[in-house]
This record gives C-alpha cells, structure tokens and sequence, in this order.
C-alpha cells in the first residue's frame, strides 16, 4: 500500500507563459513526485475544462480546500482509486468544477510517486499488457506551424517530421534534421523575410499550405537521403478550426465537406502524405470515414478534436471506421485511468494510438512515460523548445535504460 500523506497544487507557466498547475504528492514512506499539466490552444469541444471558470486561482483554491484534503490516505497504487476520488470530489462531468489539468497534474504526480517508491520508471507503472520497454514509438514532428499556433502563417496548423525509424536515436535526428532543414531553405528562399517560430516550435512562414507541403516534401527527402532512414511528411490540419457554417474556409475559396474530404484524398496522394490529423470537422465522423475508406491504407488517419480521448466518442469513432489512429492526450480527460482505458479499448479493436503533448507544454518528460507505457505507435511532441525536447531527450533516456 502506497499511502498519500500529501498532495499539493501550485501555479506555474506553461511553454505560452499561460498559467497552469503542476502537483506533488507524497507518500507515507517518503517517496514524492511533481508533475505540471498542459494546455491547449485547438482545444475540442469534448475535451474536459482545463480549469474552472475562474481559472488556475479558483482551481487551486478550489483544491486546496477540498481536492488535497480528500486524497490523504487513499492507496497511490490503486490509480483507479486516485483518480476515481478526483471524479467524486469534481462530481461534474467535465471536471469543471476542480479543472481537468488539475486532476491531470495530480493523476500523473500519483504514479510518478509510486513508481519513486517501487523503483520503477513511470512507463513501467503504467504498462499496459505484453509492453517490455523496448518497442519506440515513432515521433511525430512538427516542423511548421499555421492554424491557431502561428499568426501569418498557413491555415494548416501542423506540417510534421513522421520518422517511423523504430530506433529512437535516429527517429529524434531525423525529425531534426526535417525542422533544421526546412530553416535553412526558408532563410535561402526568403532573404528579406523575417521568419518566426510557431506555439510548438516549427517554423512560420508567409506561405500557403501546399508550398509549405513542398518544402516539407523535400525536407523528408533530403532527410532520407542524408541519414538513411525512414522519415515521411504529414498533416494536422485541425480542421475544426476554419469549418464554419458548414464550410470548410480557406483564405482563397471554401470547400464543402464532399469537397474537403476529396481535397485531402488529393494531398495525401500528391505529396505522400503518411500522418494526416483531425482532415475534418470535429463532429464529421461520416467524412473521417470516408477519408479512412480512401486513404487509410497509405496514411495514419488520426482522430483529435474529434474524439477527445474520450472513450465514448472512439467507441463511436471505431464503429464505423472513422480512423485507424487515435490521438491520446491526458488532459483532454483529466485522468491517467480515464487515458488508459481508452488507450485499452484501441489496443483491443486495432487502433494506432499517438500519445500527444499540447501546444501549451511544461518543460518535463512523464509524456515519454505515457507512450512507452501505452503502447503508442507515435509520440507526438514536436522538435524543437526545450519543452519539446524534454520529452524527445527522455525517450532517449528510456532507449539508453532499455541497453542497459
Ligand atoms: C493538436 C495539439 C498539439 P493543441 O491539435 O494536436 O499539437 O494542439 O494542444 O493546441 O490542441
Ligand atoms: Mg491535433
């Protein structure tokens, strides 16, 4: 038995210097943990509320008077009860009432204790079934940014390193090298320019979306050639974002949704497009299957803003083949338990899941855990900014330890 003797919640910044929360819990032997929660900027509709109407100051004082109080005593190592006491105490559906980053940050401070007390990495407190440690997920790097993360740039959101390499070592390097060379041909091919950097670390340029899927294009290319591995370009468009009134709204026309979902068929056939994330509405499950029925077998259709994590909406999603990918973020449920059963239900109906950061991130590496652990096909954390490299170094860390 793990006993919690404490837990507490303080305010710190997210990688936006947007406040958020990061929890530490100890335990009667001593063994302690600390882990901050996320936030998003394309944050969909079914996500749980990152904290309460008044935000991190009513979501601490909110926990400081009757969240910590309520976990002194509870077994850390039943993570059902932990996280099952969070729900109670919350007693809303969408954690609105104590913030779901607050349950998150709590959650994974939890296991972290326990996995400080038993000697064992986070990964392997969370293993799911038949996971030794030693399958990697690819990384899914984001090497441009548009959308919501980046002022002036694509309406894209993402443009993505997808490195499938099953070696970490050359999997992160791979992803660099896209990012680092995407730099370089920017700076080369517009001198007078000045270039930025998005939310997640890609580059921002004044291009469109389809100049900056050829840059990509030939980014993995050179990548490929340079360090002979497998690397391939990808897409979150996070199309929830320009879909309005039943249109999909680009600077230079609209699209219906017939036309969107052939407009995407049209991408991943043009540009070899093997990651395509969230190609539609986050309420079109009709359209994500038809996407998957035309493009599924040569590209991870990935489900975001569209599932949520919430297992409810995959179980919907799967039933009629809306993706053959899930994206798994924790604070979009709030709970390690909530994150695993769904991460069980993909494994059990042949679903790739892709454990994913946000664009508002915290400097640690625990996501790395989360993928490993889980199982993921992917660990989607972008490249560059030290917050995402936290997580692409922790993998490595986790490489070493699976030599060792
Ligand atoms: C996404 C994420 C992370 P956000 O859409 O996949 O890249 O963005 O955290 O803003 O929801
Ligand atoms: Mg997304």
């Amino acid at each position: 038995m793990s006993r919690i003797a404490s837990v507490t919640l303080d305010p710190l910044f997210d990688s936006r210097a947007r406040a958020t929360v990061e929890a530490t819990v100890v335990l009667d032997s001593g063994a302690h943990a600390r882990a901050g929660a996320p936030s998003g900027a394309s944050t969909g509709a079914h996500e749980v509320r990152a904290f309460p109407a008044g935000g991190v100051a009513e979501a601490i004082a909110t926990a400081r008077a009757a969240v910590l109080p309520a976990l002194v005593g509870v077994d850390a190592s039943d993570q059902r009860a932990v996280d099952g006491a969070l729900h109670t105490i919350d007693g809303t559906p969408d954690f609105s009432r104590i913030g779901g980053n607050t349950a998150t940050a709590i959650s994974v401070a939890a296991a972290m204790a326990v996995g400080e007390e038993t000697h064992r990495p986070l990964w392997k407190v969370i293993a799911r079934p038949g996971i030794d440690g030693r399958s990697f997920p690819a990384i899914v790097g984001n090497c441009m940014n548009g959308g919501v993360h980046a002022i002036g740039g694509p309406e894209f959101q993402e443009f993505i390193a997808y490195a499938t390499d099953p070696d970490p070592d050359r999997s992160v390097r791979a992803a660099i090298r896209v990012h680092a060379w995407i730099g370089e041909e920017l700076h080369r091919r517009l001198p007078t320019i000045a270039l930025g950097r998005g939310d997640e670390g890609g580059w921002v340029a004044p291009l469109g979306n389809e100049a900056a899927l050829e840059l990509l294009v030939a980014a993995c290319a050179k990548a490929r050639d340079e360090l002979g591995t497998e690397v391939h370009p990808g897409i979150d468009l996070a199309a929830s974002e320009f879909f309005r009134d039943g249109t999909y709204r680009y600077r230079d026309r609209a699209r219906t949704p017939e036309e969107q979902v052939a407009y995407v068929g049209e991408l991943v056939d043009r540009y070899g497009l093997r990651y395509l994330e969230d190609p539609l509405d986050e309420e079109a499950f009709d359209g994500f299957s038809a996407v998957t029925r035309a493009v599924g077998a040569k590209a991870l259709v990935v489900g975001d803003d569209i599932y949520t994590t919430d297992i409810r909406r995959v179980a919907r999603g799967e039933n009629q083949h809306a993706s053959n990918a899930v994206l798994i973020k924790v604070n979009q449920v709030g709970t390690l338990t909530d994150t695993l059963a769904t991460v069980d239900f993909c494994r059990s109906h042949d679903l790739a899941t892709v454990t994913s950061h946000r664009s508002g991130e915290v400097p640690e590496g625990w996501l790395a855990h989360v993928a490993l652990g889980s199982g993921a096909r992917a660990l989607k954390c972008g490249v560059v900014g030290g917050e995402r490299v936290a997580k692409l170094n922790e993998l490595l860390r986790l490489r070493r330890a699976a030599e060792g």
